[in-house]
């Protein structure tokens, strides 16, 4: 299996984030990448390759304009504002909830920081624009790949992108790489396509962005909403609306689920994608159920990964699998080629 990878992922390294009052060193840091690109190449899994350098319009066909816009120029707008912000991360601090108007953009920088976000954890800093470019750059490479015929391929692409919607960024991401892939095959003549989502935390910004279509079956097991984040999305009772209906498959699990039960929902998941008769598939590909992870709860141990890639390769489809979560930092690089190996 092939991989895609580019080292300006680690342009993107944010200081801090805010968790319970304060600011604490970010848990999705550069050596995530470093160790899966490691464990790759000491198991010799396939070549590890340049992306492709799409055109932008591989990336307005999801996100908005004025939310690119404000990606490429944001760190510009906030070094101008002070030149020793440099420094420093950019983090939102106010929001507009209900009731306020978000049609507007505003001229004030905090304001529009906020406009574009919905969480205090995801700093956005002097290199967030070009890491973020190059990973879904890495996505729509491995989309491309499976287009020309190969059986799989995967994106180590980071930062992490299934909580970005069309015009937002939070929970880590900037760009929905796995939504870029998914559009990119649709774009590119797959009728049918199937997006199964395997981080701990549900895809929220994926989810979003196919909501009301037909066309791109998203499907997806993670932490209950009720007590995980992103906590506002992610019930079992969200199927899709208008001519999505049926295309939107929620199996929330409680903290503290084990393998065995966390497998049933996966049969549940690719049985679901089956007869809705996808002909590719996109996996964000999470490494955050793993007992150790730091952030999360589920209880997946290292040969679990093993199990999950082998199932994953026997739904049959060309996949492009992306890279998302995974917050144990010296264990990821074993546990993601784990499922990419299993897989090959
Ligand atoms: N102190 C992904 O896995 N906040 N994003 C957790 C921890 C957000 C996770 C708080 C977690 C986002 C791609
Ligand atoms: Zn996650």
């Amino acid at each position: 299996m092939k991989t895609f990878y580019n080292h300006l992922h680690a342009q993107h390294q944010g200081k801090v984030e805010m968790f319970r009052g304060a600011l604490v060193p970010c848990f999705e840091v550069p050596a995530r990448a470093d160790h899966v690109l490691v464990e790759l190449n000491r198991r010799k899994l396939g070549a590890v390759l340049q992306p492709h350098v799409f055109d932008d319009s591989a990336i307005t066909a999801i996100h908005s304009p004025r939310y690119l816009n404000f990606l490429a120029t944001a760190w510009e707008q906030w070094v101008a504002l002070d030149p020793t912000n440099v420094d420093k991360d950019i983090l939102p601090s106010v929001w507009p909830t209900r009731t306020f108007r978000t049609d507007i953009e505003p001229d004030n920088f905090a304001a529009k920081v906020g406009l574009y976000s919905y969480d205090a954890g995801s700093p956005f800093t002097a290199g967030t624009w070009v890491a973020a470019r190059a990973g879904a750059d890495c996505a729509l490479s491995a989309a491309q790949q499976v287009l020309q015929g190969e059986r799989a391929a995967f994106a180590l692409s980071r930062p992490p992108g299934h909580h970005a919607g069309m015009d937002f960024f939070g929970g880590y991401c900037f760009l929905n790489n796995a939504a870029l892939a998914a559009q990119h095959l649709r774009n590119s003549g797959v009728t049918k396509v199937a997006v199964l989502d395997i981080d701990y935390h549900h895809g929220n910004g994926t989810q979003a962005i196919f909501y009301d279509r037909p066309d791109v079956f998203f499907a997806s097991i993670h932490g209950d909403p009720r007590t995980e984040y992103p906590f506002y999305l992610g019930h079992a009772d969200e199927k899709g609306m208008g001519a999505g209906l049926g295309a939107n498959l929620n199996l929330p699990l409680p903290r503290g689920t084990d393998f065995a039960t966390w497998a049933l929902a996966l049969e549940v998941a690719l049985s679901a994608i089956a007869t809705f008769g996808a002909e590719a598939m996109v996996v964000s590909l999470g490494i955050d159920t793993f007992e150790g992870d730091p952030i999360s709860g589920f209880k997946l141990n290292s040969d679990d990964y093993l199990r999950v890639g082998e199932r994953l390769a026997r739904a049959g489809l060309p996949t492009a699998l992306v890279f998302e979560g995974g917050y144990a930092v010296e264990e990821v690089g074993l546990n993601a080629v784990n499922v990419l190996q299993a897989f090959a």
